[in-house]
């Protein structure tokens, strides 16, 4: 008895060193403003394990809502929220077990009322899970709100996902989402912090983008209609 308690133990730890050397966090330090996708090759095998994509002809910024936040550490993944979905991400290899992620939204008026559904599904186009949650005001140092709504979604699903997509509703105008966690790809241990950080000059076209972004998204337009901020930084 004691031989076979031993030995479910045992299993039991390796199950779970198994699972926790193929999980992996990704925070977009290396996401580049105009860029319509993003793809994370954990192991530098030279095979994307995961992509992220939109259809937006702008594609992304990674300039968000700035370091009053408590789940957002810029930069991130930015886009519109006018498309369903705005956002997509695909699993070369698969994932298991949970996907967890931030996101901030940049309509300041209510809180938890907007936010994004968040949807599993497997190679077969059945989903695995789905969700929609809310953001709302934090205190990043215990007593002021943070600057802009935000909230962590974190789900569980059985199965192998082969995609997920992002919907945020479009009275918030602009999302940012990081700190993207779950168990993917093939051999990625911890985040991509430890990767070179790719130093990019933009383009004239990022440039516009960048402006876009900076004057209608969180610096803009949800300031303005709040009547509580200041002009555009830019
Ligand atoms: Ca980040
Ligand atoms: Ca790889
Ligand atoms: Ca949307």
């Amino acid at each position: 008895m004691k031989i076979i308690l031993t030995i479910i133990a045992s299993s039991i730890v390796l199950l779970i060193h198994t699972s926790s050397i193929y999980a992996a966090l990704l925070t977009f330090d290396d996401q580049v403003n105009g860029t319509s996708s993003y793809s994370y090759d954990g192991d530098d095998d030279g095979n994307d394990d995961v992509v992220f994509s939109t259809t937006s002809p702008m594609g992304f910024s990674s300039v968000g809502p700035g370091p009053n936040m408590s789940f957002i550490n810029e930069p991130g993944i930015v886009g519109m929220t006018n498309l369903n979905p705005d956002l997509r991400v695909d699993f070369t290899y698969g994932g298991v077990d949970n996907l967890t992620f931030s996101f901030a939204i940049s309509f300041t008026m209510v809180e938890n009322q907007y936010g994004v559904n968040f949807t599993i599904y497997d190679s077969n186009d059945v989903i695995l899970a789905t969700t929609h949650q809310t953001a709302g005001f934090t205190k990043p140092d215990g007593q002021n709100n943070s600057d802009y709504p935000e909230a962590v979604v974190s789900l569980d699903f059985s199965g192998t996902a082969s995609y997920a997509l992002f919907d945020f509703d479009s009275e918030a105008y602009a999302y940012i989402i990081d700190n993207f966690t779950g168990t993917f790809g093939s051999k990625e241990v911890v985040s991509n912090e430890v990767k070179s950080r790719t130093a990019s000059i933009p383009t004239l076209t990022d440039y516009g983008i960048i402006l876009l972004f900076l004057c209608l998204s969180f610096a803009g337009l949800s300031r303005i209609r709040t009547n509580r901020v200041k002009p555009c930084e830019l």
